[in-house]
């Protein structure tokens, strides 16, 4: 035991009426909610990039937060490895997520840095199966390191491809070694500076080429994960190729893998993206491929992703409402990829920051299901479309006529549509009796 949390104790269920700053007033593990327990709902995971690695820097000043564990060798990761699952102990979140960079400091070689990995994965693999934590999913850092500043599946050089495909490995291998439930690729180096300098084409072949030899070695080591990649427009790149859900669905479909990955969504990401975060998640249920959630959210102001801890319960809201109706969340999982504030320095703002995203989700789930098992809402939307049940409607949606015999149809029954209400307000009232 490190002395870091000094005395705090495990986060406890209080009900409501508590006014414990460190108690869970929504988050009740056991509740069930439309016949599932809210921990097996929310699968909450803690990310520990931004609650260990991060130093609270921005970009005109350096380290906020004084860690004990800041230090580039060994024996300070095992340190923060304590600390790391002495945080997941007081919140009790099931499960964690890490970049291999986040865990163990880089060698001066590959053979180092996969070792240094390997043995962070000792620490990890005894103190999961001690504490019962697993790990949500592991993923490759590859984009912080200078040698991944023109990307990495997509770099010009082809060495930095071998490179990325063998850091990729090293860390599918401790993935799969700690029974992670996913494996997520990030692309934040994968896209372009600017377009002088790019062969779009070229790198995205790449870049299939890259994921397909991810599927490849997931089926030969018998990796039982989902395979994810995370969509985000840009940051820190100007322009990356995984820009939005739908353009991944495009990306995937034309390298034969819309059936062997899903999505990792991230609320800021979808906002950079100029979506909202329920675009973001009904698109992606629409076409199969809704896998995890990185919870966070942006400040609206500033236009950037800077992964504030989520507050707002009804986006939050209307995100476990897509999420229920695709049936849950399956392998995936809530992962608080969120940071404290850089001046929120104390060791409890830890356990407070995670408190605030986890009370914000319970108090989403639990809205989104009662809006949905109230059955307003559903039956408003299975009445909008209802005309299209009728047997004529069918016909036209499933290609049995063609364009010139619905014309002569419209002309002999003298079709002229009445337009209806779209009842955008109604709707926004309603949502609001549940939030
Ligand atoms: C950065 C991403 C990153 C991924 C994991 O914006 O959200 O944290 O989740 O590489
Ligand atoms: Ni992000
Ligand atoms: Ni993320």
């Amino acid at each position: 035991m490190s002395d870091f949390f000094k005395g705090l104790e495990k986060v406890k269920y209080e009900g409501p009426g508590s006014t414990s700053p460190f108690a869970f007033r929504h988050y009740n593990p056991d509740e069930m909610v439309m016949g599932k327990r809210m921990e097996d709902h929310l699968r909450f995971a803690v990310a520990y990039w931004h609650s260990f690695a991060w130093e609270g820097g921005d970009p005109f000043g350096g380290r906020t937060f004084d860690r004990p564990w800041y230090g580039d060798d060994m024996e300070h990761a095992r340190l923060k490895a304590e600390v790391a699952f002495e945080l997941f102990g007081l919140l009790g979140t099931p499960y964690f997520c890490f970049h291999d960079a986040d865990v163990r400091p880089e060698g001066s070689t590959y053979a180092e840095s996969t070792k240094r990995l390997n043995e962070i994965a000792d620490i990890f693999e005894k103190k999961m199966s001690e504490t019962g934590v697993k790990l949500l999913w592991g993923t490759a850092n590859l984009f912080s390191n200078r040698r991944y500043m023109a990307g990495a599946s997509t770099n010009p050089d082809p060495d930095v491809f071998a490179y990325s495909a063998a850091t990729i490995k090293a860390n599918m291998d401790v993935t799969h070694r700690l029974g992670g439930e996913n494996y997520v690729l990030w692309g934040g180096r994968e896209g372009y500076e600017t377009l002088l300098n790019t062969n779009m084409g070229q790198e995205f072949d790449q870049m299939g080429r890259m994921l397909n030899l991810v599927v490849e070695y997931k089926h030969k080591i018998g990796f039982k994960g989902t395979i994810l990649v995370e969509p985000k427009p840009q940051e820190p790149s100007k322009h990356q190729y995984d820009f939005d859900a739908a353009t991944c669905f495009a990306f995937l479909q034309k390298y034969g893998l819309e059936n062997e990955v899903k999505l990792n969504i991230e609320v800021g990401h979808a906002f950079l993206a100029g979506h909202t975060f329920e675009h973001e998640l009904a698109y992606a249920a629409s076409q199969g491929i809704l896998g995890s959630i990185d919870m966070n959210r942006n400040d609206l102001q500033s236009g950037w992703d800077t992964d504030h801890f989520p507050n707002m319960v009804p986006e939050v809201a209307l995100a476990y409402y897509h999420i229920l109706k695709n049936g849950g969340l399956h392998t995936g999982g809530t992962n608080f990829d969120a940071k404290l504030r850089r001046q929120s320095i104390d060791p409890e703002d830890l356990v407070l920051g995670h408190i605030l995203g986890i009370e914000t989700c319970a108090r989403g789930l639990k809205a989104a299901a009662a809006l949905i098992e109230d059955g307003t809402y559903d039956q408003f939307l299975a009445d909008r479309y209802a005309d299209w049940n009728s047997a004529e409607a069918q016909a036209m949606l499933k290609g049995e006529r063609s364009l010139d015999e619905i014309a002569a149809r419209v002309e002999r029954d003298h079709i002229e549509p009445e337009p209806r209400s779209g009842k955008q307000e109604y709707l926004e009232n309603l949502i609001n009796r549940f939030c």
